[in-house]
């Protein structure tokens, strides 16, 4: 390892400080100026997902700074380091080939290369940081050091959201609706993973959400995931839902079981909302070393589950839904996972989507979705279903939707994989 890049690594202490020190507008001129030190780097562009995972959007400081174009994550370069969750690198020989770079090489003289690096924490995926090196060739040791700041940057931008508006505002390609915004604030990280298991989910449509919800929390060993769908839409909808979720965090963090949980959303609702109004769900709770678990339904769809490429549905039978009586009663389902199970939970607006006179979108259709995409890692998984679900319906869903992906590996076989 060259002096310089053992200076960079020990530097990124010193960078973290920096960016601890810096106010929102800096936190990327920190990172590009700690590289332009560190590995000479001409320019450090950050990309940041709008909600529907879309575009990736430019991190810019406005009026005066070069103009970059958000770039499209399903056909960019910038994208497909989003999208398969490795670095991409790009030679540049005119400076309009990366319009994602935010330097002009030709204006700085010599060859230059783009590397886009995944900005993301954990399996959550956050953006992309396009940055532009001299040269033709990419050192292995240099990568690493940007995959560092990558890193550093993906923690500090999630921290950065409880003291700043900045970056959730650079995300919205247009208005997020108040519903929306309700939904978005109540939603974990979209994705988490340990060697032995992998979740993500994701909602749609993303600027107009109301209703539905997805969560999930891991203790030591315990994997507790929740989806569910307020009836109606809109406002209403999403005060049902964050009162819903809300009572099932709160009891989930006083040590309460998921039967408990769903206890307390079906008191609370129908306490605060007497009448017809009601939340479907699903909850369960996985013990992640033996994959046996409970499940317990309130009114909503089955799960589908993937196992050796065969899809079946995980039917139980339904209890009520969430707020129509306080005698409604959430037996528990025991279930046993087997290494490589893959369980698919939705709303009922995946398989119900429809254009006006068509037909569903479907279990079947769902069904044959999982079988196919067995290589796609539950991030992308989620974001194809609901992505195949909206261009179904021709961008206008009917209701919202919601996929949340769960693949279980096991303990013994991460174990085996990490060469322990
Ligand atoms: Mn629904």
């Amino acid at each position: 390892m060259t002096e310089q890049i053992a200076a960079a690594r020990r530097g990124v202490g010193v960078l973290l400080r920096s960016l601890d020190e810096a106010p929102p507008t800096d936190l990327v001129d920190v990172c590009a100026s700690w590289l332009a030190r560190h590995v000479s780097a001409r320019a450090c562009v950050l990309l940041l997902a709008d909600y529907a995972e879309a575009t990736l959007e430019p991190v810019t400081r406005g009026p005066g700074t070069a103009r970059i174009e958000p770039q499209d994550l399903a056909l960019s370069a910038a994208g497909e380091a989003y999208r398969e969750q490795r670095s991409i690198t790009a030679v540049l020989h005119h400076p309009d080939e990366a319009p994602a770079a935010g330097a002009a090489p030709g204006a700085t003289g010599g060859p230059a290369l783009v590397v886009y690096l995944p900005v993301s924490v954990r399996a959550e995926r956050l953006g992309v940081l396009a940055v532009t090196l001299p040269g033709h060739d990419l050192d292995r040791e240099v990568e690493e050091v940007l995959e560092d700041v990558s890193r550093v940057l993906g923690h500090v931008l999630t921290g950065a959201r409880r003291y700043t508006d900045r970056f959730e505002m650079l995300r919205r390609r247009r208005e997020l609706g108040l519903a929306a915004e309700i939904q978005w604030e109540l939603l974990p990280s979209l994705a988490f993973e340990l060697p032995g298991f992998s979740i993500a989910g994701t909602v749609e449509p993303a600027y107009e959400i109301g209703g539905d919800n997805f969560d999930y929390a891991i203790s030591a060993h315990r994997l507790t995931v929740a989806v569910s769908d307020a009836a109606g839409h809109g406002l209403r909808a999403a005060l049902l839902a964050s009162l819903s979720v809300t009572a099932m965090r709160n009891a989930r963090r006083a040590h309460c079981s998921i039967v408990e949980q769903a206890d307390a959303a079906n008191r609370y609702l129908v306490e605060q909302f007497p009448g017809p109004d009601f939340v479907t769900g699903l909850v369960l709770e996985l013990d992640v070393d033996s994959g046996e678990g409970m499940l317990l339904n309130a009114g909503h769809p089955p799960p589908l589950l993937l196992r050796d490429g065969a899809v079946s549905e995980f039917v139980v039978a339904p209890a009520l839904p969430l707020g129509l009586t306080s005698s409604a009663r959430y037996p528990l389902h025991p279930f046993r996972l087997e290494p490589g199970d893959r369980l698919l939970l939705f709303t009922d607006g995946i398989t119900e989507a429809h254009q006006r006179g068509e037909r569903e979108f479907g279990y079947r259709r769902l069904g044959a979705m999982l079988a196919e995409h067995r290589d796609l890692t539950p991030p992308e998984f989620v974001r194809h279903v609901t992505r195949a679900v909206t261009e179904s319906c021709n961008g206008e869903l009917n209701d919202d939707a919601t996929a949340v992906c769960l693949d279980w590996h096991s303990s013994s076989v991460a174990a085996h994989r990490a060469g322990v």
